[in-house]
């Protein structure tokens, strides 16, 4: 136990949430760096092996806890760390109207239960599907009918987020619950702005304003500018001008 934080992370990927929430509450922390293509090919080091047996799915984020407990799922780190470090700062949900908490909760478990998945089916299509030895069609042909209806899945999920951050009554700002200053859903919605659907440069901009100006908003804090944009170096530029794909 080393009497921190523990972070598996690696570039780009879904432990960005987790390592910004780290950040923004200015919690101690180590990180653990893997590379996300050697560890989704399982390629064996003494790093992938830690991760293993940390969490079995090797996904990030896994998090291990000051007293060694671990945690995974993108969500579950951000209620933790809130829970234990965000009381009485800007990031509480204490400043949340009961509305606004409600639909806090709601997004928090949205992204995951709902777009991620799509991501996941896009991302790895062969771990939805058996295909018989006998049959005339081959994976690969039935991966692609994975990836085509999962890229179809992860464009309605993005509407449907567009569509709660348009339940917001009375918003005095771009960020997800119209709230004076940000919250941790803020930073969950600003890293999966960066999955976009595509193409790239334009899908959101036309069929999720509200979730583009959530991202840009957000990424004005200067310790998240560092984590997402300098650190992360996250290749979508949520923040910059829109280009043709
Ligand atoms: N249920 C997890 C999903 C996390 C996830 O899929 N993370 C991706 C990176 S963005 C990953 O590690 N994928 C590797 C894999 O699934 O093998 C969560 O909500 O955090």
């Amino acid at each position: 136990m080393s009497g921190v934080y523990t972070l598996f992370h690696a570039d780009a990927v879904g432990s960005v949430l987790t390592l910004a929430v780290l950040r923004v509450l200015d919690v101690k922390h180590n990180i653990v760096l893997l590379d996300y293509d050697s560890v989704t090919k399982k390629e064996d080091t003494p790093e992938y092996r830690q991760l293993i047996s940390a969490n079995p799915l090797a996904q990030f984020p896994t998090l291990v806890t000051p007293d060694g407990t671990v945690l995974t799922e993108g969500a579950a780190t951000a209620f933790y760390l809130h829970d234990k470090h965000a009381i009485g700062t800007p990031w509480s949900t204490e400043h949340l109207s009961p509305s606004q908490l409600a639909l806090y909760y709601r997004i928090m478990v949205f992204i995951p239960a709902n777009i991620y998945p799509t991501i996941t089916a896009i991302e790895f299509p062969e771990r939805f599907i058996v295909v018989p030895k006998s049959s005339h069609v081959s994976e690969e042909a039935v991966c692609g009918w994975v990836e085509e209806k999962g890229q179809e899945n992860r464009q309605t999920t993005f509407k449907l987020l567009e569509k709660l951050l348009d339940t917001v009554e009375k918003r005095t700002s771009a960020y997800a619950l119209g709230t004076a200053t940000p919250s941790l859903v803020d930073i969950y919605i600003t890293l999966i702005a960066h999955y976009s659907p595509r193409p790239r440069y334009g899908w959101m901009e036309e069929n999720c304003p509200k979730v583009m100006a959530c991202a840009r908003e957000t990424l004005k804090d200067p310790v998240l500018q560092q984590v997402f944009e300098v650190e992360n170096e996250f290749e979508v530029p949520v923040r910059g001008p829109v280009k043709a794909d």
